[in-house]
């Protein structure tokens, strides 16, 4: 026992309780406590059976994941726990696992090595260790495939999604479902199954032997196709495979030269990184976890367009009735088309039932008026984007909205301070700025005005969680995080057509690294027509004689958008396909001849490399300027709103797995080749952070605006 694991005599049943706040993870100190309590128990004449429950909100959620960077830099050895759960399935009493909230990865490990496991009904199973770059490493891939056979036994390991209490149960993970009080249950199974003869997961042999083996290799393809370029669900197919074809123990190594492999792997860092990234965005210095949060009970959104509508549809996934308000009946009705369309579509994939679809249905009111804004709790803004219309608007709510409601603008790209300075109560006025389609996409930029209060940064933060979404906050400069870094990335993948790629290579370029899509191909996915309005938004702030893209405008002075119109950088069939489109080769060529640039063959390192550290430079500048408070929130800007690839760990994290001194003297390279165009300086300077990272062999990830502020650096 340790004040991590406990164990108490209740009725005859020996209770091994963990207590590991805040997910009873499996840190240094709870497998020894376990291991103390169970040894215990099996020598206590009074004891007949063993109960192990997890204290607080779950079971274990796993091997304690702060603890891999410290083997895999070898700071300390790594630790097997198999041994303490062969302990546990030789103990010669019954050992129950009693599983609530979530056994995940060595959690669902160790319930495995239990004789029963019964579950709460709410409860979740699974080895989403892949989510991590790794594999499961404590025997799930041999005593999984035993309970639940081997195809559920891939799918779980190599996809890595849970399954619910009924599941489990069918699957036979769970031997029952206990309704009410699970350690009650616990015991009452407990005490039945005492004196049995009780199985061994690993001598389980029948669903080893009906396992079909051409699944393998269909789990490869699939693998191939729906997690490109990822080690770990190719090593986790291969480990369960070697359950069906070795005995226990040789599985069992197979799995650890696996795990280990995975373990050190730059993709396992990366996905590590991206976990407790995306867990501190939250975390704002100056601004506590116990400040006071506004009570969001209703909601309005202006604009029924494509933003307004999925942002209707978040308040009413999350319950909370929401006003949509449109200027025309026509523009209403084509609005409140598209969201039902949208849950009608969540229904016919089975992601929703119909009851849920008409109950959210019931909490959207489709109006013209402003009717009930003066209700509201919140009003956001997805109106056309522009700063006049904006400021129009906000002059209109902050006249009708309640003290202490939040005005949130949706605006990808405008100042807020400006938008807030139609208001009287700049302090409320914040951007939300979501990402299409907003109903689906995780991300949402929170956007601090320098007016914007604790308590509305307090609100959006929580209200991100209650939406489902992943608030980052961001530093009210043009384009914010995200978009702000978008346009050198965009621009340099113009450069490089211009120069003498074809549009395919970049986009291919792009997608052999791992985005989903080439960055034209992105483009032509939002629409030319919205890069064309903001550039022409800010032509004024054009530097001149610096190198700007030739054949944007030029495609849409067309009117050649992209997707929305068939025609872009490249062409698209009525199944939005796309193919080579001669026209714009053609503009391209000529508009590289009339500026003179002589093209060339280009490598698709060149082209990733341009793509990317003009990415990851102009992320040092949000950085370097406080616009991010983090580096690791620009990764999950990245990751959650521009499908970058999270086993890549994100623009920055990758910049630092390159070298900072490697991206540096690239980004010289570049820049020398620029200055023919006469913009080498304008283009490729590197961003002060990133040029004293590099001299001082820092790195991004490591570095902590906070602190050099506080030592006034
Ligand atoms: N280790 C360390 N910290 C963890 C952790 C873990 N396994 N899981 C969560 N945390 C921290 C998290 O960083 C956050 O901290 C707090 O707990 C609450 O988490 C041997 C090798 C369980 C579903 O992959 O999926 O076992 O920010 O905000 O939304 O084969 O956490 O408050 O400081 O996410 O309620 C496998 C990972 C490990 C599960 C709860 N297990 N965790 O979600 O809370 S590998 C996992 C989760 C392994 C074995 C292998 C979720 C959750 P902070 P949270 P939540």
């Amino acid at each position: 026992m340790n004040e991590l694991v406990s164990l108490h005599l209740e009725d005859q049943v020996a209770v091994v309780t963990i207590s590991n706040p805040p997910v009873n993870a499996l840190s240094p100190g709870v497998p020894e406590g376990l291991q103390r309590s169970i040894a215990e128990a099996a020598a206590d004449p009074a004891a007949l059976a063993i109960v192990v429950i997890g204290a607080g909100r779950t079971f274990i959620a796993g091997a304690d994941i702060r603890e891999f960077g410290k083997v895999v830099s070898g700071e300390k050895p790594r630790r097997s726990l198999l041994p303490l759960l062969l302990e546990i399935e030789d103990c010669a009493k019954p050992v129950i696992m009693a599983i609530h909230g979530t056994a995940f990865g060595g959690g669902l490990e160790v319930a495995m090595a239990g004789h029963y496991r019964v579950i709460a009904p709410s409860a979740q199973v699974g080895q989403p260790e892949v989510k991590l770059g790794i594999i499961p490493g404590a025997a799930g891939t041999q005593r999984l495939p035993r309970l639940a056979g081997v195809a559920k036994a891939v799918e779980m390991c190599a996809f890595g999604e849970p399954v619910g209490a009924r599941e489990a149960l069918a699957l036979g993970i769970a031997d029952a479902v206990i309704d009410g009080d699970l350690l009650a249950g616990a015991i009452a199974f407990a005490r039945e199954a005492a004196g049995r003869p009780h199985p061994k997961t690993r001598e389980r042999q029948q669903k080893l032997r009906d396992a079909d083996p051409a699944l393998f290799d269909r789990a490869r393809q699939q693998a191939a196709k729906t997690r490109r370029g990822q080690l770990a669900p190719l090593a986790a197919i291969d480990a369960v495979e070697s359950a069906t074809r070795l005995p226990f123990d040789a599985g069992c190594a197979r799995e650890a030269e696996l795990f280990d492999r995975c373990l050190y792997s730059t993709q396992s860092k990366a996905l590590i990184h991206a976990f407790f990234a995306e867990r501190g965005v939250s975390k704002i210095p100056g601004i506590p976890k116990d400040t006071p949060v506004f009570e969001i009970r209703r909601a309005a959104v202006i604009g029924a367009g494509t933003m307004g509508g999925g942002i209707t549809m978040n308040y009413a996934n999350a319950g909370i009735p929401v006003i949509v308000k449109e200027t025309s009946q026509e523009a209403l009705d084509r609005g409140m088309a598209i969201i039902r369309k949208n849950y009608a579509s969540s229904v016919k994939k089975g992601k929703l039932l119909q009851a849920a679809m008409d109950q959210r249905l019931s909490l959207i009111t489709p109006q013209l008026t402003y009717d009930g804004f003066d209700q509201a709790d919140i009003i956001a803004e997805a109106v056309f984007e522009g700063m006049a219309l904006k400021k129009q608007v906000f002059a209109e709510i902050d006249a009708i909205a309640r003290p202490g409601c939040i005005l949130a603008s949706n605006t990808s790209y405008l100042d807020i301070d400006e938008i807030a300075s139609a208001t009287h109560r700049p302090e409320m006025v914040v951007g939300h700025h979501y990402f299409s389609p907003a109903n689906v996409m995780r991300l949402l930029e929170i956007v601090r005005g320098k007016a914007t209060g604790n308590a509305v940064l307090a609100t959006s933060m929580a209200l991100a969680k209650k939406l489902n979404k992943i608030g980052v906050l961001a530093g009210n400069a043009r384009g914010f995080i995200g978009n702000r870094m978008l346009t050198p990335y965009l621009r340099e993948a113009q450069f490089l057509v211009e120069e003498g790629a074809s549009v395919e290579d970049v986009n291919q370029a792009l997608y052999d690294f791992g985005m989903a899509m080439g960055p034209l191909a992105m483009s032509d996915l939002a629409g030319l027509d919205v890069g064309w309005r903001i550039r022409k938004e800010f032509k004024h702030l054009e530097k001149p004689g610096v190198r700007v893209p030739l054949v944007a405008d030029r495609l849409c002075e067309m009117g050649r958008f992209g997707q929305k119109t068939g025609r872009g950088w490249s062409r698209y069939d009525e199944n939005r396909q796309p193919s080579p489109d001669p026209e714009t080769a053609a503009l391209i060529e000529q508009g590289a001849r009339e500026a003179g640039i002589e093209r060339r063959a280009i490598t698709p390192e060149e082209i990733v490399d341009r793509c990317l550290f003009a990415l990851v430079n102009e992320g040092a500048h949000v950085l370097g300027e406080g616009i991010a408070l983090r580096a690791a929130d620009i990764d999950v800007v990245y990751l959650n709103g521009y499908a970058f690839p999270a086993w890549r760990g994100g623009p920055m994290f990758y910049a630092d797995t390159v070298g900072l001194k490697t991206v540096l003297a690239r980004m010289e390279e570049f820049r020398l080749r620029a200055s023919k165009f006469g913009s080498g300086d304008d283009l490729w300077s590197p961003a002060p952070l990133l040029q004293r990272l590099a001299e001082t062999g820092g790195t991004f990830t490591n570095f902590d605006r906070q602190k050099e502020v506080a030592a006034g650096v």
